[in-house]
């Protein structure tokens, strides 16, 4: 059985941790109730990023207004706040703390710091090293040939930028890229400015993160979004968590999935490895638990292999089909399969082929452990399940979540209390952005609307996401890249290859809050414009502005920033757009850029105008806990527009896995020290390991299989494209992962994962299913590094 031996891990948690016996190496606090230290070392991590930061008191004060009414929407994740209880001790977790301490610093990166720190002397640092320096006070200009980055005013960065983008052939040769915190209002304007100035080239981080999500959902459920509310994970009876570490990345969730268990809900985890915060919790904030030891969470723990989802699924299916066959009408929802779907004869159709011993045997599960897994859902109704990366970084992954709906459909466990879908996003405002139309492929509707509206011709072609621009700068399609915040160096894939298209651009401009490897490998000139955090006071004529972000679950709420800025001379991204706007289009702007420059309520007047949903913007966006917006999904069981609001089942196949002999199959995630590039420390507490990034965790039978041994030095190889990618000088770590299975950290190796190892019909990189050798560390291996390691694009190992 599958199931978690509690005896075991109790046994486990007693031995002291060795490479050998990687599980103890887990953070106590998730595994036994025994363990009474547990709930502390989370709020002595956040307090301690504080302190580092040299921010205690202005930092804790922060802390209390973070996720708060009235204070501002935590920088971190998307998981939504409660709508109206809310922690006095505050609803923040770890993670968010140390994302505050990274925002609310007092350390600056002024225009001294780049006279006395050239390009390449930066290049040297590690990517903790170079998050560390501090926040961003002024502009800065890198001119060509140039080898440090010199003060500029604003205007004149404006200037700059107005004379590239207006020297352009085409509009089409520029692209604007989002991270995923950018407000509703400024993701408003920024989209509007870029089809005014005529292009879809928006790429955005959804293209590496959810977009494989809203690919399976659109033409199937109609709505590229979850169903579910955080209510509805306080009433489910069974939660499926798949592909997704919320320990780490969503810790909130933890706090709605321990009351879910307190209201009788079962869960089950699917993850190739056993994560602490899928196996138990301690709530930080209750002294209660901290000294009785907390909740375990997991009731069964299903250790699939890296990809093996699509096996797994299928095999829960044939289970479902058998419990229905012998309980007629107590297993699927016939009256909902009649009524809302289509395609289901077709469906089971396919079940004649399968065998459940083949379907466990590619899955790695074992066939009792699938077969627990379907009894625990077989006579249950409101069930949730919830992914993350896991699967959206598949190559099948669109696939997947499609499979994932045909369950709940079977089960008609979609648009009720307790029931429902939810990818767990990631960016904190990453789904606030796509709803305000970052997008770069808008649909008719939508530009139909802003076009009336505006009264300009709005661009129809659709644009380049994020893998096609990295291509297209490459070939010199894109000169000129715009990017409001992230650090689409370090994100993308190939990074080799996506370093020397970058060093083609004309002109990058990145809008950040603080320095990144992305700012030092630039186009022929570069910008830095320097902007407000979350947390930041934003102050506009005067008045401190309150912003708006959308959650995991669709709720829009304000956000009021609270920190005195660490400089003057910022300027927020909403008028950073306006001011840019207004340098490049002048006399030819339609929009009235300068209304939006002096006001929000202004943005927000016209959003309500273009956008389905937020009728009354001004004035609910100021109510307590926000508003949801429309989901016909969640709403009115209402699905498929096409499909007369039905959804339909979905035929998929069974991905070919296999790996030659000296062949492994790699997954790449974040440690818990870590916001995507934003590198926090060097430590992943919850798997055991201390001060060390460059690790691999591999199964111990593949070790000595290949003669290796836990802690030896190893080269990481990829050979897609029939290209020799190589990332030198990782340290074996000996895991409890499914054999042929390994997992590394990135950005690190980023350089492993090929631009053209993709998602199917969602475009994403496919960064959970990187094919890779393993060879002993060879000093030689430099020679083979690309010259980029020594100009700054990789870090040095
Ligand atoms: N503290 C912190 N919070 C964050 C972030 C952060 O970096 N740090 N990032 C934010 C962002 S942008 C996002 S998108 C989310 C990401 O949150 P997650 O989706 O949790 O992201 P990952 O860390 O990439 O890991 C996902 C999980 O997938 C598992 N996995 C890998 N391959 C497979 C597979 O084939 N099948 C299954 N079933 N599981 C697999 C891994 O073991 C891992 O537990 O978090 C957000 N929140
Ligand atoms: N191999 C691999 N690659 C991945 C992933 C993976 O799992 N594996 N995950 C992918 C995912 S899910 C995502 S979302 C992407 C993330 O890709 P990005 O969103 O591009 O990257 P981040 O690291 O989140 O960006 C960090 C930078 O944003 C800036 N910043 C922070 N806050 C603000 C702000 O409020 N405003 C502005 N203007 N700038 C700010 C800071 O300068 C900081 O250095 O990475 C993707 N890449
Ligand atoms: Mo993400």
């Amino acid at each position: 059985m599958e199931g978690i031996d509690k005896n075991k891990i109790e046994e486990e948690i007693h031995n002291e941790p060795s490479a050998e016996n990687p599980f103890t190496l887990l953070d106590l606090k998730l595994t036994h109730v025994e363990n009474k230290a547990a709930g502390v070392p989370a709020v002595m991590a956040a307090f301690s990023d504080l302190f580092e930061e040299k921010t205690p008191v202005r930092g804790m004060r922060a802390l209390f207004k973070m996720n708060q009414m009235g204070g501002f929407d935590c920088p971190s994740c998307a998981w939504p706040d409660p709508d109206d209880e809310r922690s006095a001790l505050g609803e923040y977790c770890e993670n968010g703390a140390k994302a505050l301490a990274e925002e609310a610093t007092t350390k600056t990166v002024t225009p001294e710091f780049f006279k006395q720190n050239s390009l390449s002397d930066l290049a040297k640092l590690d990517d903790y090293q170079i998050g560390k320096m501090g926040r961003l006070t002024d502009p800065v200009y890198l001119p060509e040939g140039g080898t440090h980055y010199e003060p500029i005013s604003w205007d004149h960065a404006f200037k700059k930028i107005a004379e590239h983008l207006n020297a352009l052939e085409s509009p089409d040769e520029a692209a604007f890229y989002t991270s995923g915190r950018t407000s509703n209002e400024a993701s408003f304007v920024y989209q509007l400015f870029a089809k005014e100035f005529g292009t879809n080239n928006m790429p955005d981080c959804s293209n590496m993160c959810h977009e494989t999500s809203g690919s399976a959902l659109r033409p199937t459920i109609g709505i590229g979004k979850g169903t579910v509310t955080l209510e509805d994970f306080h009433d489910s009876e069974v939660i499926v968590i798949i592909g997704q570490n919320p320990g780490t990345n969503a810790p909130r969730m933890m706090s709605a999935l321990a009351k879910a268990k307190k209201n009788g809900a079962k869960i089950i985890a699917v993850n190739p490895l056993p994560e602490a915060g899928l196996m138990g919790f301690i709530n930080p904030q209750s002294v209660k638990e901290i000294i009785t030891g907390g909740v375990q969470l997991a009731d069964l723990y299903l250790p699939v292999k890296i990809n093996g989802d699509m096996a797994l699924l299928k095999a829960l299916e044939l289970l479902l089909i058998e419990f229905e066959k012998n309980n007629p009408g107590k297993v699927f929802d016939n009256q909902f399969i009649e009524e809302k779907t289509t395609g289901y004869e077709e469906f089971l159709k396919q079940f004649d082929h399968y065998k459940l011993e083949e379907l466990a045997e590619l899955s790695g599960v074992s066939k009792e452990a699938l077969c627990q897994a379907a009894e625990m859902i077989a006579f249950k109704k409101r069930i949730i399940i919830s992914w993350g990366m896991g699967l959206t970084q598949q190559p099948n992954g669109v696939d997947m979540l499609r499979e994932i709906l045909n369950i709940i459909l079977l089960k008609g466990s979609i648009g009720i209390q307790g029931g429902g879908l939810c990818p767990v996003r990631g960016h904190s405002n990453v789904q606030g952005n796509r709803t305000m139309m970052i997008d770069e492929k808008p649909t008719d509707e939508q530009l139909d609307r802003l076009e009336n509206f505006f009264g300009f011709k709005v661009p129809r072609k659709h644009g380049y996401d994020v893998v096609r621009a990295i291509k297209a700068i490459h070939e010199e399609k894109i000169k000129v890249m715009f990017c409001m915040g992230g650090n689409f160096l370090s994100a993308t894939p190939d990074t080799t290859y996506t370093a020397h298209a970058l060093r083609k651009l004309n002109l990058l401009v990145c809008v950040s809050t603080k320095l990144n490897r992305g700012h030092l490998v630039h186009g022929k000139e570069a910008l830095i414009l320097p902007t407000y955090g979350r947390s930041d006071k934003d102050i506009v004529n005067g008045e401190i502005q309150i912003v708006s972000t959308e959650n995991s679950m669709g709720v829009v709420q304000d956000s009021k920033g609270m920190l005195d800025a660490v400089s003057d001379n910022l300027v927020n991204e909403t008028q950073i757009v306006c001011r840019m706007a207004m340098a490049t289009l002048g006399e030819k702007a339609v929009v009235n850029w300068q209304r939006y420059h002096d006001s929000y309520d202004a943005v927000r007047d016209d959003i309500e105008q273009c956008i389905p949903g937020f009728e009354d913007y001004n004035i609910r966006v100021r109510q307590k806990g926000g508003f949801y917006l429309p989901n016909a999904a969640r709403d009115e069981q209402y699905f498929s527009k096409e499909l007369g609001g039905r959804a339909p089942f979905t035929l998929t196949e069974i991905p070919d896995n296999t790996l030659a002999a000296d062949e492994y199959m790699m997954a790449t995630t974040r440690t818990h020290d870590q916001f995507n590039t934003t590198i926090y420390g060097l430590d992943d507490r919850y798997r055991g390991i201390k001060n060390e990034r460059r690790v691999i965790f591999m199964n111990q039978k593949d070790i000595d299989k290949a003669g290796l041994k836990a802690g030896d030095k190893v080269d990481l190889y990829n050979y897609d494209d029939n290209i020799e990618r190589v990332a030198p000088l990782f340290i074996i770590v000996s895991y409890k992962i499914p054999e042929k299975n390994t997992v590394t950290y990135f950005p690190e190796t980023n350089v492993l994962v090929s631009v053209n190892n993709v998602v199917k019909e969602s475009n994403m990189p496919a960064s959970k299913y990187v094919k890779i050798k393993i060879k002993k560390h060879d000093p030689e291996v430099y020679k083979k590094v690309d010259e980029m390691l020594y100009r700054g694009a990789i870090q040095r190992p």
